[in-house]
């Protein structure tokens, strides 16, 4: 996508309903009994909305338990996640995932995900097929700075590096892993040092600032698509809210940290780039924050009025039958 005056205000839109969906949906999911398992990726807008705006629904990406936002900037509806949060069958999961389990294969979702790193080899698999079937389509694996020193990480970019697969390695480094501050768990100051190890480029990019992510994951999808191979993009953000919304006492960082980031807030930042040159005005801006306001009212309200999962369906969709498929068509498949 472009960054005219119709990028320009799609990056907005797309940060925008991500707020909107996170500041609504988490509490009313909370009150419907379900606090423990959904995380708020609030403040983190700019790296899923920068980084999804070059790919298309035919691209890849893999999440992570904070995936709201990876959802949305990638194209799945919601309304259908606010359903899928409170546990209706009108989710993309039809009710059973849940916040950790949203995949939408039409738009190329391949799952947020509770199990952290998760989404690295999922991604780098995607690339892997895209580029033995010659699909032209790149993988984005989400993850956070925590996830980054799970040992799949390295396997998973080495590999990538050595069969120069179309997959960009995207850390949201937001400065803790629940209460583990990065800084004590690190080796390195920037991981985005690491890609040196597996000789590929490493972007190291302000993550509270949308442009800055959406040059840089440009260069980094330009690359894979090309046919050069992978990269690591480390953007540098923050949560404004705990670990999970309802039990984090936060006493592990202090509140002149937490006012600095919100200074530099991805929508305040994205205003106070784009107001001065003239080509948007504020009121386009408020407007679209009006229209993500009111979205979230009619998800609320669609998700509410929308069925539970039946019981017969419990184990539908939870496993494959993919292999006795394949067997009874005489493949030579051992599971
Ligand atoms: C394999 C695995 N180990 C541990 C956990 C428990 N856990 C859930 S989130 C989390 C922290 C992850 O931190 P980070 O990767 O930085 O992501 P963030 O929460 O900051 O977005 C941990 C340890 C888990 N879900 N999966
Ligand atoms: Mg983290």
């Amino acid at each position: 996508m472009e960054l005219n005056k119709e990028g320009l205000l799609h990056l907005y839109k797309v940060m925008s309903t991500i707020r909107h969906f996170e500041e609504r949906g988490i509490p009313e999911t909370g009150q419907r009994g379900m606090s423990a398992s959904v995380h708020s990726s609030v403040g983190q807008e700019a790296v899923p909305a920068g980084v999804c705006a070059h790919l298309s629904s035919e691209d890849y990406i893999g999440s992570t338990h904070r995936g709201h936002g990876h959802c949305i900037a990638k194209g799945v509806d919601p309304k259908a996640m606010m359903a899928e949060l409170f546990g209706r069958a009108s989710g993309p999961n039809k009710g059973k995932g849940g916040s950790m389990h949203i995949a939408d294969m039409t738009k190329g979702m391949l799952g947020t995900n509770g199990v952290v790193a998760a989404s690295i080899p999922l991604a780098v698999g995607a690339a892997l097929t895209s580029k033995i079937k010659k699909l032209n389509r790149v993988a984005v694996a989400f993850f956070g700075d925590g996830a980054a020193n799970q040992g799949v990480l390295h396997e998973s970019m080495n590999l990538a590096a050595v069969w120069q697969l179309p997959v960009i390695f995207c850390c949201e480094n937001n400065g803790y892993a629940e209460s583990t501050p990065f800084e004590y768990a690190s080796s390195v100051e920037a991981l985005s040092d690491r890609a040196a190890s597996y000789d590929m480029p490493g972007f190291n990019v302000d993550g509270m600032d949308v442009f800055a992510v959406y040059e840089a994951a440009g260069l980094a999808i330009e690359r894979a698509r090309a046919g050069d191979g992978p990269s690591l993009l480390e953007c540098k953000t923050y949560r404004y809210y705990g670990h999970t919304v309802f039990d984090d006492p936060l006493t592990y960082r202090t509140k002149e940290e937490e006012d600095y980031y919100k200074s530099r807030d991805p929508l305040k930042l994205f205003r106070e780039k784009v107001l001065p040159e003239g080509e948007i005005s504020q009121s386009e801006l408020d407007s679209i924050d009006t229209d993500c306001l009111n979205l979230m009212e009619e998800a609320v309200e669609f998700a509410d009025s929308s069925p539970m999962p039946e019981v017969s369906d419990l184990y539908v969709d939870v496993y494959s039958d993919y292999p006795i498929s394949m067997m009874k068509r005489g493949t030579n498949m051992s599971i």
